[in-house]
């Protein structure tokens, strides 16, 4: 069985990562068996060296980047990082399944991923700050330390202060608006056929329903304020996307 890695916290379905979130949700729409494993956030690097998982990326400054998801595969004592070439290896291991990742496609992905993330992750702040509390402490003092350098206030005055986290979900808002406009034609219908590419799931859905899974489950899960709200956007195009994919999202 496939091992899945994924980094821990306390939050609904025990998972957040968005990348994390594309290989299970790949793994589930392929129906192939895995069980997650959770690293210790602090201690990603470590750990890897020690399971044997090369590094998802060099970063520009030549050091290796290791980070979830990662995933061992005994079938073919494979083990690997980085959501996109799991994927990759996925379609290209288990060819019977359902194939996520449309040949020639690679470009717009990437750029479907960029733009879809820039819409998606205004709502970081929000999202952050729940991670911070729902994490262990030594893995939410490093979620802290990156939250306080993006957001350049304090945790607690961003807590404490009723006008920024305001501002922050009426530019999610707006973001999501801008995102939602790409799935209409020019007089309002519905592109969605059921999914972006037609008939059949493919990378483009995981990009948007990972990324919808971050959003419900770092604003406390579907019964959270968050995520009522986020549903109210967009005629509800954020829920009727996501109830589609909410069967994937299972925390094996
Ligand atoms: N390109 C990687 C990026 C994965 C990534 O950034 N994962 C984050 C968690 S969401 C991570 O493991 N970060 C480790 C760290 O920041 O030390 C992928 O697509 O899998």
């Amino acid at each position: 069985m496939i091992t899945l890695y994924d980094f821990a916290i306390n939050a609904p379905n025990k998972s957040i990562s968005p990348f994390t979130w594309r290989v299970r949700l790949a793994l589930n729409i392929k129906g192939i068996k895995h069980q997650t494993q959770s690293l210790d956030f602090t201690k990603i690097e470590e750990q890897c060296k020690e399971l044997g998982i090369p590094p998802s990326e060099i970063k520009p400054d030549g050091k290796p980047f290791y980070s979830v998801p990662a995933i061992y595969d005994p079938s073919t004592n494979t083990r690997i990082s980085d959501s996109l070439k799991i994927i990759e290896y996925l379609d290209k291991t288990y060819p019977d399944t359902p194939q996520i990742i449309i040949p020639g496609t690679s470009i717009l992905n990437a750029s479907f991923s960029w733009a879809i993330g820039k819409s998606v992750f205004t709502l970081f702040p929000l999202v952050a700050s729940y991670i911070i509390s729902h994490t262990p402490p030594e893995a939410s003092s490093i979620f802290r330390k990156r939250f306080e350098g993006r957001v350049k206030v304090t945790l607690e005055e961003f807590e404490n202060d009723k006008a920024l986290p305001a501002k922050i979900w009426a530019e999610g808002e707006e973001a999501f608006t801008t995102a939602s406009a790409w799935f209409k034609t020019s007089d309002g219908q519905d592109r969605l056929q059921p999914w972006i590419m037609g008939q059949d799931i493919t990378f483009a859905d995981l990009i948007v329903g990972a990324g919808l899974a971050w959003a419900v489950y770092g604003t406390g899960g579907e019964d959270g304020e968050g995520w009522k709200r986020i549903a109210g956007w967009d005629d509800g195009r954020w829920k009727a996307f996501w109830d589609k994919m909410k069967p994937y999202a299972i925390v094996y």
